[in-house]
């Protein structure tokens, strides 16, 4: 029997995902239960959600026994972005921050150097990107509050090294590592679909095969491509010589699935150099909403310019908008 959800449902279980707190998480669940109709059909999610409940609030109080539970990092959001390097030790993580960003981040011959998270910004073209550095990841060994910040961040960036012989353990080690967290690594998210698993999120990862300027990478680059290649995007750099770095721009913007649109006032120019960053499929509303929430009821058309557009042309809110279009609004005074 069909669950039959209705859609508030699943407006509010968007916001799961984004819950930081055991008690945003708690609350958000309990939303879910309120809305859910109750029939056979959807018996099953409200025991799993209830279930849920008695488990986090159960979490809940231990974290308060044990005063305030582990560590845990928040890294705010910042450019068009957010990028989790996420990688073995010594797998050189921190040197590809110091490479691509202003961020000084410790870069060391041994392992485990980094213990705490690091953000930089790496521009490309009129916008950037924010790159986290992070302690590594191995099968044994993860600081639990890497997992927080991989649910957050829009990117995985998987730093390999090839210069290690253990690479292929590498990959499967943090593949595992990241699924004991209920995170999939994959390079595609599935379309939406209704879960059982309310913790389970799906990250669009690449590989970063860094020391590619080091003995035998090629051939170790052969392998990762032989195991790996039909999974991921793999994209060898030296964070030492530089080879592969000036492309990451481009590739970041194409896996990051967004577009650039700008807006002009009547009669101006546009300002190119302050571009809003939606994600690919946004219509001419979603700009709108980004410069004003009140646009969006005051909207009654907009003229657009941009690649492919006839100039000025009359556009409707329901317009699909693409990378590099210009959008001039009209609304009801
Ligand atoms: N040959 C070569 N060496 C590199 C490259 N990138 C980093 N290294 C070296 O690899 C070692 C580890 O670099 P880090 O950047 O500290 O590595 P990490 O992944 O941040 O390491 P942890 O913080 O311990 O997880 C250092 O000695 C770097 O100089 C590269 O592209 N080529
Ligand atoms: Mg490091």
């Amino acid at each position: 029997m069909p669950a039959n959800l209705p859609p508030e449902y699943y407006q509010i279980k968007k916001r799961y995902s984004a819950a930081r707190t055991i008690e945003e998480k708690i609350k958000v669940l309990q939303e879910m239960l309120a809305v859910m109709p109750k029939h056979k059909g959807t018996d099953k999610l409200r025991a799993e959600l209830r279930s849920k409940i008695a488990k986090l609030k159960q979490e809940r109080a231990e974290s308060r026994r044990k005063g305030g539970g582990g560590k845990s990092y928040h890294v705010r959001k910042q450019g068009a972005a957010q990028i989790a390097l996420i990688g073995p030790p010594n797998a050189g993580k921190s040197s590809l921050l110091r490479a691509l960003t202003n961020a000084e981040p410790e870069v060391a011959p041994y392992p485990f150097t980094t213990q705490e998270p690091i953000a930089g910004m790496m521009p490309f073209e009129n916008i950037a990107f924010q790159l986290i550095d992070l302690p590594p990841v191995t099968a044994e060994f993860m600081k639990p509050w890497v997992n927080d910040i991989v649910r957050h961040a829009d990117l995985v960036a998987l730093v390999m090294d090839l210069s290690s012989d253990d690479l292929l353990d590498h990959m499967e080690g943090i593949i595992a590592r990241m699924k004991d967290y209920d995170i999939e690594l994959v390079s595609e998210p599935p379309e939406e679909e209704e879960e059982i698993n309310f913790d389970r999120v799906f990250k669009k990862s690449f590989i970063l095969a860094n020391k590619v300027d080091s003995d035998g990478a090629r051939d170790r680059l052969d392998i990762l491509e032989e195991f790996y290649g039909e999974r991921f995007k793999i994209h060898p750099v030296s964070a030492l010589t530089g080879e592969g770095l000036d492309e990451l721009g481009k590739l970041f913007f194409q896996l990051a699935d967004i577009i650039r649109v700008y807006t002009k006032a009547p009669g101006k120019k546009p300002d190119l150099s302050n571009p809003i960053v939606l994600p690919k499929g946004s219509c001419v509303i979603d700009a709108a909403e980004e410069i004003h929430k009140d646009f969006v009821e005051r909207f009654r058309y907009a003229r657009i310019w941009g690649p492919g557009r006839i100039d000025g042309q009359t556009v409707a809110r329901d317009e699909v908008l693409r990378d590099g279009d210009i959008l001039e609004f009209h609304v009801a005074r």
